[in-house]
């Protein structure tokens, strides 16, 4: 059979989470070999990079020390970069937790409070020099859903993400390095605020700066299909992935990656194919 694949147009990161409480797969690689083992199938399926994680951003997750982040992260960061050159980002708000990973083979720090949760976050990323992921939340994650409240989902967001890129390049990150993400799920409404949010995808794109977009299993797909559950929402991921892709991201964070993949391929196929 031959592989008529050519270079994707849209990264597939692949989630790794080490924490006891992640919505879609808690406490299923806690354990840190089992991390690593689902690290290993996730760059077999092809992942472009990873995103570990050590603390949940699930809504009402309790807060994890930076100790335990780091004796989460690292070891695990380090594990996988003994044995492989994928690209790594760390999920975390910490800049503790960031240094530690950048300093055992992380190159991105996926922050989705913007560099805001540090007092000097904005300058550890400059120092760090690695490539940021700037992400879009209202409030914070433990009480994020209780009420967001916007006049204008796409305005507010892509403002907020101008803003913060500037931020970031004021204090010394270099503008090739960052990232945007529009935040799906975080402090915005399940249906009323995160669909509009995704059909204006393209003016976070429009920011020109790559956007990372996050749809994997969350519970907006669910709300649009009888409360389906964290892991019968893949349907519904792959087509919130596609959407993505049609609006220009440039990576989508996943866990389903070989079919994330198979998919982003026949679309590309589609779009690119001439007469
Ligand atoms: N979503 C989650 C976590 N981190 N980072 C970015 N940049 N964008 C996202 O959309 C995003 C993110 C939530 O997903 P998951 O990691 O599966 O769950 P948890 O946060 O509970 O670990």
């Amino acid at each position: 059979m031959s592989d008529q694949s050519v270079p994707r147009a849209v990264r597939v990161m692949g989630i790794v989470n080490v924490t006891a409480d992640s919505f879609s797969d808690g406490g299923r690689f806690l354990d840190a070999q089992a991390a690593l083992t689902q690290a290993r199938r996730l760059i077999a399926d092809g992942a472009d990079l990873l995103d570990v994680g050590g603390e949940s951003t699930r809504p009402g997750a309790e807060p994890v020390s930076a100790e335990l982040e780091i004796a989460r992260v690292a070891p695990l960061i380090r594990a996988i970069r003994a044995e492989s050159a994928i690209p790594i980002s760390v999920d975390t708000m910490k800049p503790q937790v960031a240094r530690a990973a950048i300093e055992a083979g992380a190159g991105m720090w996926n922050d989705v409070t913007a560099l805001r949760h540090g007092p000097d976050s904005l300058e550890v990323a400059a120092e760090l020099g690695c490539e940021v992921v700037l992400m879009h939340m209202q409030g914070e994650p433990r009480t994020m859903q209780r009420e967001p409240r916007y006049d204008d989902v796409a305005a507010e967001v892509a403002t907020f993400l101008q803003a913060r890129a500037e931020a970031a390049v004021a204090a010394g990150v270099a503008r090739e390095k960052i990232w945007l993400d529009p935040g799906v799920g975080f402090g915005k409404h399940m249906l009323r605020h995160n669909l509009p949010l995704l059909h204006a995808l393209d003016r976070i794109t429009a920011l020109g700066f790559p956007v990372l977009l996050g749809v994997s299993r969350k519970r907006f797909i669910g709300a649009l299909d009888g409360a389906a559950p964290a892991d019968q929402r893949l349907g519904g991921s792959i087509a919130a992935a596609l959407w993505g892709a049609q609006a220009g991201v440039a990576a989508v964070r996943a866990h389903d990656v070989r079919e994330t993949i198979q998919a982003l391929k026949v679309w590309q196929a589609i779009n690119s194919a001439r007469d």
